[in-house]
């Protein structure tokens, strides 16, 4: 695969900064060097900039950046476009709000494709806010809305082709706000929570979807959110929940997403370097990547007490 590294620095999806510094942490934990590694090529292309910021207005007094995260959207679109014509895009963020931007790109792709894009989206929330009915005001909880076509995103570009709900699956959930549960109800949205995990194992809702894909021939995103991943394993979000995917939950969830062979660009997103313990979670959203690129628990270092 020809892999081709964006930075993303967006931060203004919420007020707690320190996103911005998360594509330089992939680069120190040696990202272009683990994929080349694994037999691909990697180029990076440096950092997208913001496009010029336009004067915007919102009804909603509690959101707040929305002409900044409007103009990080713009200028990762056409980026992001131009990633999935020449390769394989990974995106490093940056808070989810970049998705916005990546998603807008990568659609537009699909569309000059004529192929289906399908959403799969590994986080503890669905971001399905809009601008009107978020109540922390913070964009980076309302990409998945943007994506999906809900109204209220007048401020942003409109999305080439709305993503329809049933090509859309949510995996690892556990802090849903009530107007996105009302949001989901009656939506053909997959939305696999960490019960439905409990009791099935991870494996048989993703094979499910990624079953879909492969009926239709689609491109596959798949947005990462750190916070997809229990606290335990990956500290460095500012929106930890408890409860989320463990160690070997994630890594499964990657090697079966690399024998589909149906992914067609990644997402990091949410890192916050700032807040982390010697690069661990940085490092292991790395090795996560990788994994979704195929290294395998024999390539790794076997623990030497056997
Ligand atoms: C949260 C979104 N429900 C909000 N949070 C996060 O602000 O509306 N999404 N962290 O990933
Ligand atoms: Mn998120
Ligand atoms: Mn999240
Ligand atoms: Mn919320």
């Amino acid at each position: 695969r020809n892999c081709i590294l964006v930075g993303v620095p967006v931060d203004s999806g919420k007020k707690r900064k320190g996103c911005l510094m998360g594509p330089d942490a992939y680069r120190t934990a040696r990202l272009a060097e683990t994929v080349t590694e694994l037999g691909h090529s990697a180029v990076d292309w440096g950092n997208v900039a913001p496009a010029e910021e336009s004067d915007t207005a919102c009804a909603n007094g509690l959101v707040h950046s929305l002409s900044e995260t409007v103009a990080w959207a713009k200028a990762v679109s056409a980026v992001a476009q131009r990633a999935a014509a020449d390769g394989f895009p990974i995106f490093l963020g940056g808070d989810h709000a970049l998705s916005m931007g990546t998603v807008h790109g990568i659609a537009a792709h699909a569309l000059e494709q004529d192929r289906p894009l399908f959403i799969l989206w590994l986080d503890a929330h669905t971001d399905l806010h809009t601008p009107m009915t978020t109540d922390s005001g913070n964009l980076h909880g309302t990409p998945m809305g943007y994506i999906s076509g809900l109204n209220g995103f007048d401020a942003f570009p409109p999305m080439p082709k709305a993503v329809p709900a049933g090509n859309i699956c949510m995996i690892g959930l556990r802090s849903v706000d009530a107007v996105e549960k009302q949001m989901l109800k009656g939506s053909e949205m997959s939305a696999i929570d960490m019960r439905v995990i409990d009791e099935h194992g991870i494996a048989k809702p993703l094979s499910a979807f990624l079953d879909k894909v492969a009926a239709a021939n689609g491109m596959l995103h798949v947005s990462l959110d750190v916070d997809f991943l229990d606290p335990t394993i990956a500290p460095a979000v500012g929106t930890t929940v408890p409860g989320g995917a463990t160690f070997r939950e994630a890594h499964h969830v990657m090697e079966i997403l690399h024998e589909s062979e149906l992914v067609t660009s990644l997402d990091l997103a949410e890192l916050n370097p700032f807040l982390d313990e010697r690069g661990r979670t940085a490092s292991l959203m790395v090795d996560l990547t990788a994994s979704l690129l195929g290294r395998r628990v024999f390539d790794r270092q076997t623990p030497s007490f056997f």
